[in-house]
């Protein structure tokens, strides 16, 4: 497909069909997505459709991605189905090539590359560490956090010590570790997880500060990662239904912003549907 380089092309094509994303509501991989579309100005060429991870698959979209349930998948406007949002980011770049959000010189897209490559091994404890029920497992998980925090921190002095991102601005590497940074909120809201002020985590917080702050990072709030992700701190992922509860925080109906602040002491409480604000 030569021509989807072109990008008067795309706008014209835009004009009928467009890229549809399929997409889970507070998901941090399609939040990669939304910020590399905003970085490039371009979210109105996506067409972004929401499915309830709460509800079984609709067949119509299991038949699209041949029965796999993992989102956000694209939809091209030939038809193609994509899966997995770093293939999908790698596209979107390819797609919409002005202005670039990866680095354009080998070694230092390589660099990137390599940053990258350690995402989803801080995005598995970190998960991991959320849904822990085991109070006796919590310094452990802390322990291994902060050494993946320290892992990052080392890489971005090898890379760019006196720097604020991994390069001169927000780029590639941060499209994909914000929405992470974003959802560990839940781990300082229900495991205290603090960065320690100590050297070894100096630099690796001022990037994350950096992420956080960025404008086209900012398509969800602490306050909503904390109510929708409840049920992760309580050990139930993916929109399961918890013992006892007959709805998941990741319900769509009452949205989150009408419910309260769930409790902080998941060890010790499990809170209702009525407390967490879920029926209505
Ligand atoms: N490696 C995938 C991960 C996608 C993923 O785990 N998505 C979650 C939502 S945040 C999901 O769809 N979970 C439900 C399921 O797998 O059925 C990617 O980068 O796109």
């Amino acid at each position: 497909m030569a021509e989807v380089t072109d990008q008067a092309q795309i706008r014209r094509s835009a004009e009928g069909p467009t890229p549809t994303l399929y997409h889970i509501p507070v998901c941090p991989f399609s939040q990669r997505l939304e910020i590399l579309l905003t970085l490039k100005g371009l979210s109105h060429l996506v067409d972004f459709r929401v499915v309830d991870i709460t509800r079984p698959r609709p067949g119509w979209l299991l038949e699209k991605t041949a029965g796999t349930t993992a989102l956000p998948v694209l939809e091209t406007e030939s038809g193609g189905i994509i899966k997995e949002s770093m293939v999908i980011l790698r596209y979107f770049e390819d797609l919409f090539p002005e202005p670039a959000v990866a680095q354009r010189d080998p070694y230092l897209h390589a660099v990137e590359g390599m940053m990258n490559a350690m995402e989803g091994d801080f995005c598995t404890w970190g998960y991991r560490y959320v849904l822990n029920q085991d109070p006796g497992r919590r310094e452990d998980f802390r322990r291994g956090m902060l050494e993946r925090y320290a892992r990052l921190d080392e890489f971005l002095m090898r890379h760019n010590p006196t720097g604020t991102f991994l390069f001169e601005r927000f780029g590639l590497a941060e499209t994909v570790f914000t929405p992470f940074f974003m959802r560990f909120w839940f781990l300082k809201y229900y495991e205290d997880f603090e960065l320690p002020e100590e050297e070894r985590y100096v630099r690796v917080g001022r990037w994350r500060e950096a992420c956080l702050a960025h404008p086209a990072a900012q398509q969800v709030t602490m306050e909503e990662i904390v109510k929708v992700y409840y049920d992760y701190a309580k050990g139930a992922g993916n929109g399961a239904v918890l013992h006892g509860r007959e709805r998941s925080s990741f319900v769509l109906e009452p949205g989150w912003k009408s419910r309260p602040w769930p409790p902080k002491d998941k060890y010790g409480h499990a809170a209702t549907d009525q407390e967490l604000g879920l029926i209505g």
